[in-house]
């Protein structure tokens, strides 16, 4: 076997944190006559009882599973309790989930570098907070240790789930005859364990984690001890966890890469891929993709927490699988109006809340054609830049879905325009906001950053079709993804809808377009709002006027 490398002797401490049943815990929080009861999650629709989303820990007893149709859930478990996930404009609204994850996050953060990686996951690098208390107060010292820690399943530990499992745990977790790292993955193990009971507390939601020296270890073990408990993994334990790990629940394995290992390899578990050399594996696979099994074998990854709070693209997407199909554009534009208006509300959310504007609109859609030999073709997708407004946003990716449908269709003839049936379907339907930058505090960045995104209030109209471009598929499904917050950077020069920085001018769009409206609205013109609007507080010097339902960011001079 190869010589170690550096990045294997990995002291930082990482957790992988992931809420149980998260859906169903949101909903149960709602309604708490629900705790304890079998209860699922169902998403809307009148098909056999709607897809269940969520299943409850309960549920699961009875044999409930996700991929189950409400009606086949109630045959397996008759006094299942199924919640409907709430609708607006027609559509699931997760809103009240993301806010939720939020409150999670919030509080995770305190501790250590977090990532959010998902609605109801993040990642945190708990090295300092360690270190900090292997030097304050290591556990060896503690007079007592949590009974939420002595819960832990520490990988390798002989007795692990026998009668004296808790005094092992106890045993492990003070250990002094130990190396550095391992005292340190044990306070994480008790710095991890009173994160969850602050969750508890905070948010009545439950959650499980994973303790390791890396993300890939902490995600991978994060999911193994379920609901309400925490696994950790010493360094010493990783290779019995990768020999008998199969090579398609690793993540980034679960596709053709993963397939190829076990086809053309024959290789079935992590841990088997020890047998091949790196280069070998870079033959076979490139060098970046090579190093990274040769790595993984041997539970090596260095990839680092980000500090991401905040999604990196908000989207709204629907699905309409088989006869609820859209044939007209009619109908297409309706879809495109509700989840631009859902896709508006975030942005102006996310800029009243964050500071933090798009500049990226994008639209995706699934389609199929009636008469067509080239069936495979995709629908491709397309974006352009981003204009703030709801009518603005519709009317911007109802034009992408035309160029879209214009591509797609080809010279074969199937009509674009029509209320009557065209020989096309859209099955699934997405607009998503992306390159999403925060907009630099203070006065005079705030002027600047103004001018330098929107530097002609009079400038025509753009026309969509001279910008759309092809946009590869978002890494997320549509509705959400997570990432760095960016600094601002210099943008192209477009439009900025109603946009006067001093105030004075609005241009005549203003009536059909709510720029970020406010839930206080002015009755008759102007009125300044000189209380702050969010429960942040707002770069200093910038106050907000309101225009019916316009308000836009103003600087004081
Ligand atoms: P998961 O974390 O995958 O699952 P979970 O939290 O329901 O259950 P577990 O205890 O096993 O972690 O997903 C988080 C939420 O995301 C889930 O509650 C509902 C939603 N979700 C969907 O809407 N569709 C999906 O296909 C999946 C996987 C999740
Ligand atoms: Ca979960
Ligand atoms: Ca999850």
């Amino acid at each position: 076997m190869p010589l170690a490398r550096p990045e294997s002797l990995d002291s930082r401490i990482i957790a992988h944190i992931d809420m149980d049943c998260f859906y169903v815990q949101v909903e149960q929080r709602k309604q708490p006559h629900l705790r304890g009861l079998p209860t699922a999650v169902v998403q809307y629709n009148e098909w056999k009882g709607g897809a269940l989303i969520a299943v409850s820990y309960e549920a699961r007893k009875f044999g409930v599973k996700r991929s189950m149709r409400g009606d086949e859930a109630k045959q397996v478990c008759p006094q299942i309790q199924l919640v409907q996930v709430p609708v607006a404009r027609g559509k699931a609204d997760l809103n009240a989930y993301r806010n939720a994850g939020s409150e999670v996050v919030s509080i995770l953060a305190r501790k250590g570098r977090c990532e959010r990686a998902s609605i109801d996951e993040v990642y945190l690098d708990l090295t300092d907070s360690a270190e900090a208390m292997l030097k304050e107060s290591p556990p060896h010292s503690l007079e007592s240790i949590d009974a939420e820690a002595l819960k832990s399943h520490v990988l390798g530990l002989k007795n692990e789930n026998g009668h004296d499992a808790k005094e092992k745990v106890r045993e492990w977790l003070c250990r002094s005859d130990t190396d550095h790292r391992e005292k340190l993955l044990a306070c994480g193990a008790i710095i991890v364990a009173e994160l969850r009971m602050q969750v508890l507390k905070a948010t009545e939601f439950t959650c499980s984690a994973g303790i390791a020296h890396n993300k890939m270890l902490a995600k991978l073990t994060s999911g193994m001890n379920k609901p309400a408990q925490q696994t950790v993994v010493p360094f010493s334990s990783v290779k019995a966890l990768l020999d008998s790990l199969p090579i398609k629940k690793m993540k980034q394995l679960g596709g053709k890469l993963g397939t190829s290992l076990q086809n053309d390899l024959g290789v079935n578990t992590v841990g088997g891929l020890l047998q091949f050399s790196e280069e070998k594996l870079q033959d076979r696979y490139g060098i970046n993709t090579g190093t990274w099994l040769w790595n993984i074998a041997r539970g090596i990854n260095g990839e680092e927490v980000q500090v991401r709070l905040l999604p990196k693209s908000h989207g709204s997407g629907k699905s309409f699988p088989g006869p609820r199909a859209l044939k007209t554009i009619v109908s297409v534009q309706h879809w495109i109006n509700q989840l631009g208006d859902e896709l508006s509300e975030r942005l102006c959310f996310d800029l009243e809340q964050n500071k933090r504007m798009a500049h990226t609109l994008t639209l995706h859609a699934s389609a199929y054609k009636l008469s067509d030999s080239d069936s495979h073709k995709k629908f491709p997708s397309k974006s352009c830049p981003l204009r703030y407004g709801t009518a603005k946003i519709q009317e911007d990716a109802f034009n992408l879905f035309q160029a879209g449908l214009r591509e797609y269709l080809g010279s074969c003839g199937v009509k674009i325009q029509g209320s009557n049936h065209n020989g096309w379907g859209i099955t699934a339907l997405s607009v998503s906001a992306s390159k999403i930058v925060a907009v630099p505090s203070g006065t005079c960045s705030i002027m600047k950053y103004f001018q330098g995104q929107y530097p002609s209030h009079s400038s025509s109209k753009q026309t969509p079709d001279t910008f759309i471009q092809e946009s590869a598929p978002l890494s997320s499904s549509g509705t959400e993804s997570y990432s760095e917050l960016k600094s601002a950077e210099p943008q192209s020069d477009y439009n900025f809808p109603c946009l006067d920085l001093q105030g004075q001018k609005i241009s005549e769009s203003r009536d059909k377009d709510s720029f970020c409206s406010s839930p206080k609205q002015a009755k008759d013109g102007f009125a300044l709002e000189t209380s702050q609007p969010t429960s942040q507080p707002l770069p200093s010097g910038v106050i907000f006027f309101m225009l019916e339902q316009l308000v836009i960011p103003a600087v004081i001079f």
